[in-house]
């Protein structure tokens, strides 16, 4: 088939969508693809400097009479004038809600203008869909339409498809094609020269990476490290906090009213990110759901083992026992024992950190999850 014009509505902000929605844009136009993203911001992971690939910035002006700016007709918008002139053949939204929602009306007004084929319609679901829902329900009505009239629908879970038939009711004549999220394994690569400024060779580092929002179980984080320090006795242990958001301002009280300030660092939202994973001992995520956990597989690519609750779809990328350890939601004690067996076992850590970078380079390789996505498309194109 000839080189496609695709679309990509994805959020700019720090997270696991936005990440995934560049890596396939990028790996689009490196293949020849004319590729078109449209947000209110850069994502971060994008970059721009790809020959076939441009950005639309997605402005939405504020009007005396709106209380809210509408960004999602912003985003319509921008998609009827970019896909009349760049002839899309195809929009491959991110999240239902907004970004489906938006396509879904785009496509409306270019059929009525009499456009003969309007680009056909891809949505990827990537799970705080169902944490939306969960609580706004008044939601439900509108997820389950985008979801239904996309020409094609994915997930990066087997759990999250499952979700998406159980908790939102989408019929299961929809055809939802699991299609797992992947990890640049060249750019994501255990460094061994990557350890923390001011560590020994004996500080063992423990690091969480998220958006700081409830759902990451932030204090569960606190916990198992303040557990691990004390079993520790003594021995130099960190923990660094990579990303930002909405629950910072109060774990950080959190570490202080504990006296842990000495000794967790909170480093914001980082472009060294492979450098950070790959000078820590063990990721941390024990969150309340995941629908995949990108932030798991990137630690695994640079080999390091992976601590988190045993939810949603993150058994489906952390093999328990063998690229890390999983446990029940909440279980801070568990958690912090399955720590502490890594950190002082060195045969069984050494297993655990090269078992983890291979399955993240033979399971979750950026080239075949591509290939799905063109395969995909060329489906719903006909
Ligand atoms: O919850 C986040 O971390 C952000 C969210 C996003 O929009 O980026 O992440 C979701 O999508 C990621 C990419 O598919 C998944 O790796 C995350 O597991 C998922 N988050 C949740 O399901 C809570």
């Amino acid at each position: 088939m000839n080189d496609l014009a695709v679309g990509i509505a994805c959020f700019s902000t720090f997270g696991g969508s936005g990440v995934i929605a560049a890596e396939i844009a990028m790996a689009l136009a490196r293949r020849g693809h004319r590729v078109h993203v449209f947000s209110d911001d850069v994502p971060g992971r994008l970059d721009q400097r790809e020959p076939n690939l441009m950005f639309h910035p997605v402005e939405v002006r504020a009007y005396p009479q709106l209380k809210h700016p509408p960004y999602t007709l912003a985003l319509s918008s921008k998609l009827v004038e970019v896909a009349r002139r760049e002839r899309l053949d195809l929009i491959h939204a991110h999240y239902a809600i907004p970004h489906a929602a938006s396509a879904y009306l785009a496509r409306q007004v270019l059929a009525a203008d009499g456009a003969a084929r309007p680009p056909r319609l891809v949505t990827t679901l990537h799970g705080t869909d169902i944490t939306l829902v969960g609580s706004d329900d008044s939601f439900l009505p509108l997820m389950r339409f985008t979801i239904s009239t996309s020409e094609g629908v994915t997930t990066p879970s087997h759990w999250l498809r499952e979700a998406t038939f159980e908790l939102l009711g989408v019929p299961r004549t929809v055809n939802i094609d699991v299609i797992p999220n992947f990890v640049d394994t060249a750019r994501f690569a255990p460094a061994a020269s990557a350890r923390p400024a001011g560590s020994t060779s004996a500080t063992r580092v423990l690091v969480h990476v998220s958006n700081f929002r409830p759902v990451k179980r932030l204090d569960d984080v606190i916990a198992v490290f303040a557990r691990v320090r004390a079993a520790a006795a003594g021995s130099p242990v960190v923990l660094r906090l990579v990303g930002d958001g909405p629950e910072r301002p109060r774990i950080m009280s959190l570490v202080h009213a504990l006296g842990l300030e000495d000794c967790v660092q909170h480093l914001g939202e980082r472009v060294d990110l492979p450098e950070i994973l790959s000078g820590s001992d063990v990721f941390l995520l024990p969150s309340q759901t995941e629908s995949f956990g990108l932030s798991a597989l990137e630690a695994m690519a640079c080999g390091v083992p992976v601590v988190a609750s045993s939810v949603g779809g993150l058994p489906e990328v952390v093999s328990d026992g063998e690229t890390g350890v999983l446990r029940p939601l909440g279980d801070v004690e568990g958690m912090a024992a399955a720590v502490m067996h890594i950190l002082t076992d060195p045969a069984y850590a050494a297993r655990m950190r090269a078992a983890a970078r291979r399955r993240a380079e033979v399971d979750f390789a950026p080239a075949p999850a591509i290939d799905r996505y063109l395969a995909l498309y060329r489906r719903v194109l006909g």
